[in-house]
């Protein structure tokens, strides 16, 4: 089942950690579509629940260095 889910990321400050995270997670088995605003440090993930969960999702940003804050 295919679900949506917008993140707010913070400590994202250039085009290189907008690819980081993107790459990370695309990489992700079960992560369909991922979207990444600089600006706003909004990050929205398209997911399969039944492979892979927000707490997987939230810990792949954060080994990359940064926050991930309130869920929107
Ligand atoms: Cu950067």
């Amino acid at each position: 089942m295919a679900n949506q889910v917008t993140l707010q990321v913070q400590g994202m400050t250039c085009g290189n950690c907008v690819k980081s995270v993107k790459n990370g997670l695309s990489a992700l088995s079960g992560v369909e579509k991922v979207n990444v605003q600089l600006e706003t440090g909004n990050v929205d993930i398209e997911f399969n629940e039944s492979q892979i969960d927000i707490k997987q999702i939230t810990n792949t940003i954060e080994n990359k260095g940064y926050t991930v804050g309130t869920k929107i």
